[in-house]
Order: C-alpha cells, then sequence, then structure tokens
C-alpha cells in the first residue's frame, strides 16, 4: 500500500512537469511569432514575414503615442453663403488664421462668377466671363471671427488688377505673414486662365499696416521659377511664410510635368526660398525640393524645428514630417482624412520661435467634384492634436 502511495504521487509529479514544459514551449514560440521584437541574430530558428523583418526599420511608432500623430475632426463653418452650391460662388486655399486684437482673421481664394468652371482640359473655351478651373478669375477676400466657427465675410483684400498686370486673370492661394508689425500677403498671380499651359503662374506680394487692409501691391514674381529644366521652372504656387532662424522661411509647391504631354511623370515638389526682407530677395535652398509629396503646402514651427502634413501627392501621402533645421524632414507619423489645403492656426508661426508649440486647429477645404458641372468648393475647420500643450492621449 505504502509502495502505490508514492508510486501514484510520482506519476502525478510527471505528468505535472510535463504539461509545466508544453506550456512553455508553446509560450516561447507564440512569443516568438507575436511579438517579433527581437533582432534576427536574437532568435535563430525563428524566420519572419517581409513585413515583420520591415517593422525594425521604423525608429518611432508612426501611429498612436506620438506627438506628431492625430486624427480629424471637421466642422462645417457659419457665416459662408455659396448660392445654394450652384456653382457660382466658391471659396478655397484658406491661409493661416492669425489673431489680432482678439479677432481672428483669415484670407482666402474667392470665386463668384456667372457660370461654374468649365475645367481645364476646357480652359481654350474660356472667356473673361467663364472660368476655366475652380481658382480662375478668382480675388483673394477675407473674414473674421471671434469664435473661428462664426465668420463673417469682410470683403475683398486683394483685386485683380487691369489688365495686363500680373494677376490680371486671376489672384489667389494666399499666404499670410507678420513682420515688424506689417502685414504681407503671399499669393498667386495668373495672366491666363489656369489649364491653358498648365497652371502656370508666380507669386506676388502685398502689403499693409493693418490685416484689414488697405493692401498695397510691392512686387511680382517675388518667389521666380527655377532655370528651364528645373523642377519649378514653371511654377511657384501656394506660397506659405514662418519666421525661422531670424529669417522668413517660405516654403512654396510646384507641380511639375503635369500638362499635358507628360502627364506620367508627374510629381510634385516643395521649395524653399529664404529672406530677411518679406519683398525680397529670395534665395532657394540649394537642397530644394525640401519635400516631395504633398499638395499644398502646411508648414508650422514645431519644437526647434519645423513640421509639415503632407497631403494628397506622392509615395508619402497622408504623413506629417519633422526637419530639425527646417529642410531635412522625416515621416514622423501616417495620418488619415487629412485637412486639405490646410492653414493652421499657429500662433508661434511668425515669433521666431525654438519651441514650436504645434496646431489645435485650423482651417482647410473641400472640393465638390463638379457632378452636374457645379464644381466649387467650400472652407471648414478642422480640430486636431498636434499641440504640445494639449497633447494627452485618449484626446480626439
Ligand atoms: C490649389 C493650390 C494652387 C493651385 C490650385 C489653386 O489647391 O495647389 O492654388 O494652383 O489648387
Amino acid at each position: 500500500m505504502h509502495v502505490f502511495k508514492i508510486s501514484l504521487t510520482s506519476w502525478l509529479l510527471v505528468l505535472l512537469l510535463v504539461s509545466c514544459k508544453e506550456a512553455v514551449d508553446q509560450n516561447e514560440s507564440t512569443a516568438h511569432q507575436v511579438f517579433p521584437h527581437k533582432l534576427p541574430e536574437e532568435r535563430p530558428g525563428f524566420p519572419l514575414s517581409t513585413a515583420s523583418e520591415r517593422m525594425f526599420d521604423y525608429p518611432a511608432p508612426r501611429v498612436q503615442d506620438n506627438e506628431l500623430f492625430s486624427q480629424f475632426k471637421y466642422t462645417r463653418l457659419k457665416g459662408f453663403d455659396y448660392n445654394g452650391g450652384d456653382g457660382t460662388i466658391s471659396r478655397r486655399d484658406p491661409s493661416r488664421p492669425i489673431k489680432v486684437d482678439g479677432k481672428y482673421y483669415v484670407y482666402y481664394t474667392r470665386r463668384h462668377t456667372k457660370v461654374p468652371p468649365i475645367g481645364w482640359s476646357n480652359a481654350a473655351q474660356a472667356t473673361d466671363e467663364i472660368p476655366s478651373t475652380d481658382w480662375d478669375l478668382a480675388e483673394v477676400w477675407y473674414a473674421t471671427s471671434e469664435d473661428g466657427f462664426v465668420w463673417e465675410e469682410q470683403g475683398v483684400a486683394i483685386k485683380r488688377p487691369d489688365k495686363p498686370n500680373p494677376g490680371w486673370r486671376s489672384v489667389c492661394t494666399p499666404d499670410i505673414l507678420i513682420w515688424k508689425g506689417k502685414y504681407y500677403l503671399y499669393y498667386q498671380a495668373f495672366n491666363e486662365p489656369s489649364g491653358l499651359r498648365g497652371d502656370w503662374c508666380p507669386v506676388s506680394v502685398s502689403s499693409a499696416d493693418s490685416p484689414a487692409g488697405p493692401w498695397t501691391h510691392e512686387a511680382s514674381e517675388v518667389i521666380p521659377f527655377g532655370k528651364k529644366g528645373a523642377w519649378d521652372q514653371d511654377a511657384t504656387h501656394d506660397p506659405q511664410p514662418i519666421v525661422y532662424d531670424g529669417k522668413i522661411y517660405l516654403y512654396y509647391k510646384a507641380a511639375y510635368n503635369k500638362w499635358p504631354d507628360i502627364r506620367d511623370k508627374y510629381a510634385v515638389g516643395h521649395g524653399l526660398a529664404i529672406a530677411e526682407d518679406p519683398l525680397g530677395p529670395f534665395e532657394k535652398h540649394p537642397l530644394n525640393p525640401v519635400m516631395t509629396s504633398g499638395h499644398e503646402t502646411t508648414y508650422f514651427p514645431f519644437k526647434s524645428g519645423v513640421a509639415t502634413i503632407v497631403i494628397k501627392d506622392g509615395n508619402e501621402r497622408e504623413t506629417i514630417q519633422y526637419a530639425p533645421d527646417g529642410v531635412n524632414f522625416e515621416i514622423a507619423s501616417v495620418i488619415s482624412l487629412p485637412p486639405i489645403a490646410a492653414g493652421p492656426y499657429t500662433p508661434d508661426a511668425f515669433t521666431d520661435t525654438k519651441e514650436g508649440r504645434g496646431i489645435r486647429w485650423g482651417l482647410s477645404h473641400f472640393i465638390n467634384a463638379g457632378s452636374k458641372g457645379k464644381q466649387h468648393s467650400i472652407i471648414a475647420r478642422f480640430d486636431c492634436d498636434l499641440s504640445l500643450d494639449y497633447h494627452e492621449p485618449g484626446f480626439k
């Protein structure tokens, strides 16, 4: 009886040990499959899929737990009339909103034409009253707001000058600079309907002593085109200045190879032009283009460098990128539904900060793609959590 008792205990012990060992083996192999966080030499015998292997190429998380990651919430603005959305009134490409004496100001492209645009491929049929694109026959208008949601349209900031002055066909896509107590608007100035030879136009600049104007035209072609054959040979678009390193850092865009014969080589670049005076001369950075994805420019001071929301075009579309020197950008995060043509509200855009606080909200546009020939755009507000002041896990 005694002998039987001992041998039963031993059997139970053996069974227990065997099942523990199996559990340990299983855990180890599962751990390697689920958490492939060890380098290949640390996990011999455990091959990984290409996607798992690629995880090691990313130095930091690209989503969540990353101060340059955010989701975006959109709100319709109050105060803007669109003629029932019939395509004859359009508002798009808002500037960075600025706050002066407790009031927000925004500048934007406004088109009010008898008919909606006929499209750039029909540009040859455009007349003095028929627009080719949504931004043809446009002017720069401005609106003010107490809270960023309800806006009051104040009127025109930059009119189209008389023919043949630069911009007689259209002035659009403005952005603002505050420098030494004065205000400067940079904007695209077209001398022909967009779409005829492409979207060819340079940047003009006007100045004012007050955000409400009046605006005085100061210079045309302030960001000159690149030499023949250069990526920015035909366009300098979407001018967006910030103050960085004591100078004016103006980012701009050129979509190249866009029209009409080499569309298969279409690409978009962003360049940086630097000046010590708002009227120039602007010197282009030797490493231009500093950004090779994205459409409209959205640059903002972040920490001691510059960050940008990259939207719409290129291999790195829908990312947020950061350059510690404002020049050499790296992907910081991958985002969804980013604000198009965003003008971020960034009170430190012109303070030459080395502690950029990021973005909490701004304005962007939505394009009605033009079904039934009613193409127009509306300006909306976006809110996000790209601000160091507010970042907390779980916001949104
Ligand atoms: C925009 C901008 C520029 C282009 C056109 C009007 O969103 O990229 O301004 O020229 O589209």
